[in-house]
């Protein structure tokens, strides 16, 4: 059970992959050479490929695709471009949860949405991203998937018509939601952030598994703290993940998302000497258009973890 890990690799180098997710150019969700397959441009070349290292059965259906092992499933799918977005994602969600529970794998523990256009405004003038948490936050409410264990999860943007987005689910419940001390959790975040707050979880502690931690800003309560100030901005972050995962070095996994190009240079330098594994650095929109810089990881099954864990 604690064999998920996600590489940046050639995916027909990778043996059982569950999931794949490209970084280059955009396509709609597929099964590529018998891999669900997710693209995503982000300014990178990068192929993520996640893999339990058990065999994989994959399929698709209501414009979902999907792959599971018995014990993991990943999924993914895509809303179209709208003027509206809270009713589509509101359904993408549904059908991805309905197809993830007729699977078997009801236990939502980790998701990535990708969000074009997301410091936009729709078409009655709310941001994209906030037009997004609105029907996430239906969705959530109308699934039977228990609010305590609310996953981790990733909201950036993307260069893409739409909105991409991926999940990793379980077969057996006995994920903890995990919310940092330093942080309101988001899905307590005043309404000045939006209609519904944000739904999701700091990390996600797999039983004797990996601690997957959320996208991370440079947010302290509630509040963007430096804006227009990256390299403190960049280390606040860092802080707050430290908070979760004391032993910054062991994270693997790191994506490392920064909203200028022009930045990406000196993030690496702040965050090179920060990790001993491999770190990706993307550059898009992220969710406020304050925030510069967010990073997430996956903590090994030993790692030390310091955290609150609260009852969502
Ligand atoms: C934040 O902490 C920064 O909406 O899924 C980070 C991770 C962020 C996930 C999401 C948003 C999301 O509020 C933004």
């Amino acid at each position: 059970m604690d064999r998920l890990r996600s590489v940046f690799a050639d995916p027909g180098g990778v043996a059982h992959p569950l999931g794949i997710v490209g970084y280059g150019a955009a396509t709609a969700p597929s099964i590529r050479t018998g891999t669900p397959a997710l693209d995503i441009p982000l300014a990178s070349a990068l192929t993520e490929v996640w893999t339990t290292g058990r065999p994989v059965t994959t399929g698709s259906g209501g414009g979902i695709t999907f792959g599971h092992d018995g014990d993991y499933a990943f999924c993914a799918g895509v809303v179209p471009p709208s003027p509206r977005y809270a009713p589509g994602v509101r359904d993408a969600y549904l059908r991805a949860f309905g197809a993830l529970a007729d699977l078997g794998y009801p236990y939502v523990f980790r998701m990535w949405n990708f969000v074009g256009r997301i410091n936009a405004a729709n078409a009655d003038g709310l941001e994209t991203y906030r037009d997004f948490c609105r029907g996430r936050a239906e969705a959530f409410e109308s699934s039977p998937l228990p609010l305590d264990t609310l996953p981790a999860a990733t909201g950036v943007g993307a260069h893409l018509p739409g909105i991409g987005f991926s999940l990793l689910a379980r077969r057996e419940p006995g994920h903890v939601a995990v919310e940092n001390h330093r942080q309101v959790p988001a899905y307590r975040y005043p309404d000045r952030y939006g209609p519904r707050p944000p739904s999701f979880a700091r990390a996600s502690r797999l039983p004797g598994g990996p601690f997957l931690i959320s996208g991370t800003a440079s947010i302290l309560g509630h509040r963007t703290v430096h804006a227009g100030e990256l390299a403190s901005q960049c280390r606040t972050t860092l802080d707050n993940l430290a908070t979760l995962a004391p032993d910054l070095r062991s994270l693997q996994a790191v994506k490392v998302y920064v909203r200028h190009a022009a930045d990406v240079e000196e993030i690496r330098r702040l965050c090179a000497p920060v990790f001993d594994g491999e770190v990706a650095y993307f550059t898009t929109d992220l969710c406020r258009s304050d925030l510069l810089v967010e990073i997430e990881g996956m903590a090994p099954a030993t790692a030390p973890v310091k955290a609150t864990e609260t009852v969502c």
